[in-house]
């Protein structure tokens, strides 16, 4: 099957269904190439909620097109590998969170991380990504804050705010980045001794420590808009690279840490093609439970 004759199908498919193509920044580059929209999951869910389109093709991981159905219940959201789930919101273990949550007290609120299942979102005050996680925080009317699932961005967190709250986190993480290879890191910063270093907060403080910013995807964008550097060593998945080179050719970008997410790699131009024709498999959640976590999701949608 010829890569052409799978796009012009796919081109005459979202025409015929009124579809958004999503696509992570994480996605394989030939995903992105295709997609309407590219970008981190805070941007997609806006983009979900706010587009006219009645089918949205989420090529991401299930939580994401989750949180899409949340906000846009009205809509078909597909995800062309239902197999592609996320390690870190699949592990988190409600009952951990609950007696985090009880520790906590009743004054206490939970921000809880996007990359999570809707249970724990119905369970929390507000939800978050990594682009608005010290906002989120911040804004929480309540100087005792849990945070869920991931320990580092937790941990990044709470450094930045320098004592003004308390959080209690949860010890989850994303382990793609989690065990970001330290030493990668150090031998780039040798090779390209003139790059800027930015790095995610789900990496290791130790790689916070050799960075000159920790940011989401989304600042690292627009990080690099406004530096003066023509190099860039990034400590994320690798799936951003395409994203960078594609937003600015002039510029030259480099991995660290060996960060590969498999998940996001599963879906293909083939899968987006069948979900099209099929309208399938659409990501639904119990009314229940999705207007049980519409407020938090509703409450990261609105920050930043
Ligand atoms: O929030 C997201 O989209 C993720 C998973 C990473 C990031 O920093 O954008």
């Amino acid at each position: 099957m010829s890569s052409s004759g799978v796009l012009d199908r796919i081109q005459a498919l979202r025409r015929e269904r009124g579809a958004l193509i999503l696509a992570h920044c994480y996605q394989p580059a030939g995903i992105q190439d295709i997609a309407d929209r590219v970008g981190d999951s805070l941007d997609l869910s806006r983009a979900a909620a706010s587009s006219p389109e009645p089918v949205i093709v989420f090529c991401g991981v299930r939580f994401m097109a989750e949180t899409a159905h949340i906000l846009a219940p009205g809509k078909t959201v597909l995800l062309p590998d239902p197999t592609a789930g996320c390690p870190l919101a699949d592990s988190l273990d409600m009952g951990a969170l609950r007696a985090l949550q009880e520790m906590a007290g009743p004054s206490s609120l939970t921000v809880m991380y996007v990359n999570s299942p809707a249970e724990a979102k119905a369970a929390s005050y507000a939800c978050c990504t990594s682009a608005n996680a010290l906002q989120v925080v911040e804004r929480a009317p309540s100087n005792r804050v849990v945070f869920a699932p991931d320990r580092n961005l937790g941990e990044f967190v709470s450094r930045s705010l320098e004592g003004r709250k308390e959080l209690l986190i949860y010890q989850g993480c994303c382990t793609t980045h989690a065990n970001a290879d330290l030493d990668d890191l150090l031998s780039s910063k040798r090779d390209w001794p003139d790059a800027e270093v930015l790095v995610h907060p789900e990496t290791p403080p130790a790689f916070w420590e050799n960075a000159d910013f920790v940011l989401g995807t989304g600042g690292m964008v627009r990080r690099i808009r406004e530096s003066a550097a023509g190099r860039f060593l990034i400590g994320t998945e690798r799936g951003m690279i395409h994203r960078l080179e594609t937003l600015y050719p002039e510029r030259s970008f480099r991995v660290v840490g060996s960060i590969f997410c498999p998940n996001m790699k599963k879906v293909t131009l083939e899968a987006i093609e069948r979900s099209l024709a099929t309208l399938s498999p659409a990501i639904t959640l119990p009314a229940e439970l999705r207007e049980r976590a519409l407020r938090a999701v509703r409450r990261m949608a609105e920050t930043g």
